[in-house]
């Protein structure tokens, strides 16, 4: 019945007649950019670099035709946010949902867009998006957007920047000579992938401001000098309207505010991103944590003076309630409680949520799942080093994150957004069902605080394989992710012709194998002797291991071809 009642919403949701197919041809290759005055090799699209923003209205298919011309790495883009709905297979993570796409060859990604909203799109191949191939991804929804009210829209982007490439970084964080762990920290902050941004603004116009936060490490505050922000959205799920003057959103989060111009403004007013430095081991003094930016009413007025303050108090998202006023998911399920456990293996630093730091497996899970019959609800045939969880059609699913790191992180759930029922700040999860949410919070990515915990519910209603994992991308490099496989049966059935040809071609290109357990067995497929378990001791490294005293620079070096793998 609730099957039933979600399939006519959807349909409601969805104006077939009115939807059209909006197609982008994207040549993805290296182009020279200086967002903060630096000039580096950056991942352009067309030879630009920002990247264009994708615009789309719900129950539109959108499709990008890609090409990977960037002759030494592959490549994937995820759509941030987007359920793909029966086209488990567009989601993007290489080694999950798709091969990587080598160099030279092509892909399309065709999906419905839905939930309507402020999203992202981002490499989603291994530690490729800070190098520069993420952009804004907007879909919308007219009538929501109509009832909101407000003049215009502008997008934010927010985002911490590196100098250095990702692949030395990378490699540098995973390996032994990193004696304490610590993450690259970034060069700089950027917003709209530059230093400032002007806004043009006219007297009691409203704004609608899609902040969206793009950075692998840092989060960020933001906050409008003389200007309160309305609380409108959280990763696309509508909210009851909250007024705040800080906000805070982390790697992944988006956040939507409207600000209204002031009746009779007498000068321009500042605003600010500011990365917050509490994630960093140290700040070296050279570091500009604030991107400044200009509510500009007239452009003759004086350059207002940029917001300079050491600690911020954004809203707490936590204390947000959905518009719809859903109220919590009924008694779960299936409970899955995991740990954020870094520790140091012979390799190097890792980070494990389930047994094991996710390992990428020889043949990606979609296909395994879609290639192994009823032994798809087995966890067996995916391996243990991708961390499988089978969730069954229709189950309450619960997930536990405790937090026992000393820093925080945002979790992220492909192909759904979960209700936040409950978090700790300083202690794990005790299991009180007293102190559950009557109407959480809804949203896709959400930060567990250090030492603290995070409860999060959702309804296995969407066939496929998704993956759970930290946003910060170094964090995914150290293995921070678990692979839901949800309702393979289902998912069988969506796809009764299996994985489309061209797709299986790219794989065949590479070696890699389209059907059969996490090793590629057609037989015998709970036997995952063969499956990779190993944790790789030289990420990004190529086959040379560098001895451990050379620097970051000298290994660029040894990873020529490093992104070529699979
Ligand atoms: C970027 O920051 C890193 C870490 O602080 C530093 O080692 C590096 O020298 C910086 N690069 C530039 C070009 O400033
Ligand atoms: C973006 O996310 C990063 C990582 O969580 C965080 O450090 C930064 O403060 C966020 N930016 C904003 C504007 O909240
Ligand atoms: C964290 O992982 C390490 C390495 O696998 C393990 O020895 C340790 O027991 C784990 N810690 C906890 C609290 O589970
Ligand atoms: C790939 O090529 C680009 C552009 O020439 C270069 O900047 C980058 O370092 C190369 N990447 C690797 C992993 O060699
Ligand atoms: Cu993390």
């Amino acid at each position: 019945m609730a099957w039933f009642l979600a399939l006519v919403a959807l349909s409601t949701l969805l104006p077939s007649s009115l939807a059209k197919t909006v197609t982008f041809n994207w040549d993805i290759g290296w182009v020279n950019a200086a967002p903060d005055g630096f000039n580096r090799p950056v991942i352009g699209i067309n030879g630009q670099w920002p990247l264009p923003k994708v615009e789309a209205d719900l129950g539109d298919t959108i499709v990008v035709n890609i090409h990977n011309s960037l002759g030494n790495e592959t490549t994937g883009i995820h759509w941030h946010g987007q359920f793909q709905q029966g086209t488990n297979n567009m989601d993007g993570p290489s080694g999950v949902t798709q091969c990587p796409i080598p160099p030279g060859s092509s892909f399309t990604y065709s999906f419905t867009a839905e939930p309507a909203g402020s999203y992202w799109y981002h490499s989603h191949a291994p530690a490729q998006y800070p190098d520069g191939l993420r952009g804004p991804l907007i879909i919308h929804d007219r009538a929501a957007e109509k009832k909101l009210g407000f003049d215009q829209e502008l997008t934010l982007t927010v985002s911490d920047w590196y100098h250095d490439q990702m692949p030395g970084l990378v490699h540098y964080y995973l390996s032994t000579a990193n004696t304490d762990g610590s993450e690259p920290i970034p060069n700089s902050s950027i917003i709209n992938d530059k230093l400032t941004e002007t806004f043009n603004i006219q007297p009691n116009k409203k704004y609608l401001i899609r902040i969206i936060n793009i950075s692998a490490f840092a989060a960020h505050y933001v906050k409008f000098d003389g200007h309160n922000m309305c609380v409108v959205a959280v990763d696309g799920v509508q909210t009851q309207p909250v007024t705040t003057d800080t906000i805070e959103v982390s790697a992944g989060q988006r956040m939507d505010v409207i600000i209204t111009g002031m009746p009779n403004p007498k000068k321009n007013y500042a605003f600010v991103a500011s990365m917050d430095p509490s994630m960093f081991d140290s700040v070296p003094s050279t570091l500009n944590l604030n991107s400044d930016g200009i509510l500009q009413y007239n452009p003759k007025f004086p350059a207002p003076a940029p917001i300079r303050q050491s600690t911020f108090t954004p809203i707490d998202d936590f204390s947000l309630a959905p518009l719809d006023g859903q109220h919590i998911y009924g008694n779960p399920d299936q409970i899955i409680t995991m740990l954020v456990n870094f520790s140091d293996y012979s390799v190097g630093q890792r980070a494990a949520l389930g047994p094991t730091p996710y390992v990428s497996p020889k043949v990606p899970t979609l296909y395994t799942a879609l290639t192994t019959g009823q032994d798809a609800l087995n966890p067996k045939v995916y391996g243990d080093g991708v961390n499988p969880f089978i969730l069954k059609s229709g189950q309450i699913i619960e997930v536990v994150v405790n937090n026992i790191d000393t820093g925080a992180h945002p979790f992220h759930l492909h192909g759904h957004t979960f209700q936040v029922v409950a978090r700790t700040n300083t202690q794990p999860w005790d299991g009180n069902t007293k102190n559950l949410r009557a109407v959480p919070m809804k949203r896709d990515t959400m930060k567990v605080p250090a030492g603290g915990a995070i409860v999060l519910r959702f309804q296995a209603n969407n066939p496929g394989v998704f993956l759970f994992h930290c946003h910060i991308e170094w964090h995914v490099q150290a293995g921070l992710s678990v692979t839901f496989i949800e309702s393979p049966i289902q998912l069988q059935q969506q796809f009764p012709n299996g994985i489309p040809w061209a797709q299986k071609q790219i794989c065949q290109k590479q070696g890699i194998p389209t059907e059969g357990n996490c090793a590629g067995q057609t037989r015998n497929v709970l036997d995952n002797s063969k499956c990779n378990k190993a944790l790789d001791a030289n990420i990004w490294g190529s086959l040379i291991n560098p001895p451990k005293s050379r620097k970051v620079r000298g290994l660029l070096r040894d990873v020529a071809s490093a992104r070529v793998r699979v």
